[in-house]
Parts: structure tokens; C-alpha cells; sequence
């Protein structure tokens, strides 16, 4: 398939009913990556859900779902290599995912757990684990932007392989952090792939309201690097243009700007009000005739890969692995209040050792 930027239509594989209309056999991919994606796809989503619903029990203060992006989230982390960087940003759990982070642990992360990689000190939806490279977000939204370009500048100067991949939003593109980003990263040709996932919202913003042109992904011509639009509900096309563009970082040929066109079904956040800003029937048309879970389900079925009983099979081992995780969430100790300042720095600074000292005292211990 040959993967061109500046499209005017998003690029796809799948039909919104699932039909090919790419050569599905002459992509590189078969059988088994596709039935991987599916098995993902219902599990970032059945991750997701429950993480939710600890908010909604009053077990956790803050949420932001991925519902009805899980393709854009899970077709971009699955070309990426162990030893790539992800920046991710406040709703990217379903690729941290895929890049290693274990259920488990993203629950501990919105429980304020010691499992929590970084043992609930950061904001909600912010963990990271340095092994995986996946660095964690902070709530600012766009800065991680200008850090992900460095790393790749470094990668890029010390000749590695690896690529970088930084998740935003459509409401991250107006941030100054964007455009600073975008132009160190073609002028560096750093390695790599600013991922614009457009939700069409930022809280209640809708992305026509904050950029003039009709694309996102046209703005990188401006920077003198590629822009790719695809359809970020088709977890193949999602897959192939991300690859295509960690391999052409990974052999020198630069940065790119993919945008995945997409929608959120849920609120912004659990302190968001979605009812009053979106039109009458948007929602559900997108649930019912767009989603990217049935959409890749449906292509299975017209392969002769799936049947009712695999799909039942299926959720019930991922409830299972859920549950599994959960409890293991559940079972890891609070932090010990008095530890709340250590790794701000590698040492306490002279300033934090005596707010440790107030805070020892005022703990009693
Ligand atoms: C610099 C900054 N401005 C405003 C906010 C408040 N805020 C948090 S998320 C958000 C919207 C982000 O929208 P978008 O980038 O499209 O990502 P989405 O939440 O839709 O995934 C805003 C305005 C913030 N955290 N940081």
C-alpha cells in the first residue's frame, strides 16, 4: 500500500462497515497480528472501562477515558520497539498498554498504589516506567511535546536506532509547544512521530473553533515535514502509517506529523459535563456506525476469522485478566505519607528537607 502524506481524505484500509478496500493480503500483516490487534483493542477498552468505573465508585478522584480511540491508541504503539521513547499525554493509557505497562499497574496508578511505577506521587493519568521508556505525562497539555523532539535530537546525534513518539490532542496543536516542537524537529530531522490524536474536542472546544485549516496534519508542509491524516477508527491504517513512518525515522528520514482522525465518547474527564456541548445523535452515530472495536471485529467476520463463540471466549478471558489485575491493584499498600517529596529530585534539596522535617512532625513519626 503506498503511504502518502497530505491526503485530502484519511487514509484507511477498513470501510466503517469493516469491508477492505485496500489488498488486505499485501500489506505485510496477516492473520495473526490481525487477531492480536482485535484481542488489544478489547482490551485496552475493557482496562479502560473499569479504571472508570473507580471513579464513579468514589475510589478515584479523576478520570479520562479512551473509549472510541483505542485504535488510534493500540495501532501506533504496536509498531514501536522496546527501546523507542513514548511521551504519552493525559489520555494515552490504552498505548502504554501496549508498550508494556501492565493493567495491574495502571490501576495502581489511579488508585495512588505503591504499584504504581511512580508510587501515586504524579497526577492522575501520569505514569511512566523507565525501562519501557515511556516517560510520564504531566498535566500540562502540549509541553511534552518540545521534550519528545529533544530525545529524538539526541537519539538522532548519538546515531541510535530508536524513535521517539509523543501523543496530544487536537487542542494541543494551538499550544506554542507544538509549533516550537514541530520546527526543532524538521530542522534536527529528529526521529520522530508527533501523533495528533483528533477527537474533534478539547474539553468542549471543538477543534474548527481553535484552527483555521481544514486538516491538521497540512500544517507540517509549513515546517518542511510530512503530514499524514488517517482514520484513526481503523486499527490497520492506524498501524501501517505509524510503521511506515517509524521506519523511515529509524533510517534518517526524519520526523512526522500524523493526525488520527477519531472521537471520544466519553465526558472530557469524570469532571466534565459532554451533554452540553455536543449536537443531538453525534455521539451515537459514532458508537454505532464508527467504532473501532466492531469495525476490526466485523473485518475478522468477513475473513472467516471470527465467530460468536471466539467473541465470547475472548471476553471472558479479558474480565478474567481484569479482575486479575485489579485485585492485584487492590492488594498493593498506600504510600507512606512521609515519602510524599522523595524523587522530586535525586536528593531532597535543603528547601525539601525542611518541609520533610515540618511534615515528620507533624505525622509524628
Ligand atoms: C497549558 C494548559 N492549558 C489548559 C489546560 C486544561 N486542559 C486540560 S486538558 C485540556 C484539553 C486538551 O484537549 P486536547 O489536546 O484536544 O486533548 P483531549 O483531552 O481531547 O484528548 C485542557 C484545556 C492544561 N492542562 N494545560
Amino acid at each position: 500500500m503506498d503511504i502518502k502524506p497530505f491526503t485530502a481524505e484519511p487514509i484507511r484500509v477498513l470501510a466503517y462497515d469493516g469491508t477492505p478496500v485496500e489488498n488486505v493480503d499485501r500489506l505485510g500483516i496477516g492473520k495473526d497480528d490481525w487477531l492480536k490487534m482485535y484481542r488489544w483493542l478489547v482490551f485496552a477498552r475493557a482496562v479502560d472501562d473499569r479504571g472508570y468505573i473507580l471513579v464513579r465508585q468514589g475510589r478515584a478522584g479523576f478520570y479520562a477515558q479512551i473509549a472510541g480511540q483505542e485504535a488510534s491508541q493500540v495501532g501506533s504503539a504496536l509498531p514501536l520497539h522496546k527501546e523507542d521513547w513514548m511521551y504519552p499525554d493525559h489520555r494515552s493509557q490504552g498505548s502504554m498498554l501496549v508498550k508494556g505497562l501492565s493493567a495491574a499497574e495502571w490501576f495502581g496508578h489511579v488508585l495512588g498504589k505503591m504499584l504504581d511505577p511512580t508510587q501515586g506521587r504524579l497526577m492522575p493519568h501520569g505514569p511512566g516506567r523507565n525501562d519501557l521508556h515511556i516517560v510520564p505525562p504531566s498535566s500540562t497539555v502540549g509541553n511534552k511535546i518540545t521534550e519528545a523532539v529533544g530525545t529524538a535530537m539526541a537519539q538522532r546525534i548519538k546515531k541510535r536506532k530508536e524513535v521517539t513518539i509523543t501523543y496530544l490532542g487536537d487542542g494541543a496543536t494551538s499550544e506554542g509547544d507544538f509549533h516550537v516542537g514541530m520546527n526543532f524537529a524538521a530542522v534536527y530531522q529528529a526521529p520522530v512521530i508527533i501523533f495528533v490524536q483528533n477527537n474533534q474536542y478539547a474539553i468542549s472546544m471543538r477543534t474548527e473553533q481553535q484552527t483555521h485549516t481544514k486538516t491538521i496534519a497540512e500544517k507540517a508542509k509549513a515546517y518542511g515535514m510530512d503530514g499524514y491524516l488517517v482514520d484513526g477508527n481503523d486499527i490497520l491504517a492506524v498501524y501501517l502509517v505509524t510503521k511506515h513512518c517509524a521506519d523511515k525515522a529509524r533510517a534518517g528520514g526524519g520526523p512526522s506529523l500524523i493526525e488520527a482522525y477519531t472521537y471520544r465518547y466519553g465526558p472530557h474527564s469524570s469532571a466534565d459535563d459532554d451533554t452540553r456541548y455536543r449536537p443531538k445523535g453525534e455521539l451515537e452515530m459514532w458508537r454505532t456506525q464508527r467504532d473501532p472495536v466492531t469495525r476490526m471485529r466485523k473485518f475478522l467476520e468477513t475473513k472467516g476469522l471470527w465467530s460468536e463463540d471466539q467473541e465470547q471466549k475472548l471476553q471472558a478471558d479479558v474480565k478474567a485478566q481484569v479482575a486479575k489485575a485489579m485485585e492485584e491493584a487492590e492488594k498493593s499498600p498506600a504510600p507512606e505519607p512521609i515519602t510524599v517529596l522523595d524523587y522530586a529530585y535525586e536528593q531532597l534539596t535543603p528547601h525539601l528537607e525542611w518541609e520533610r522535617r515540618e511534615l515528620a512532625a507533624e505525622l509524628g513519626v
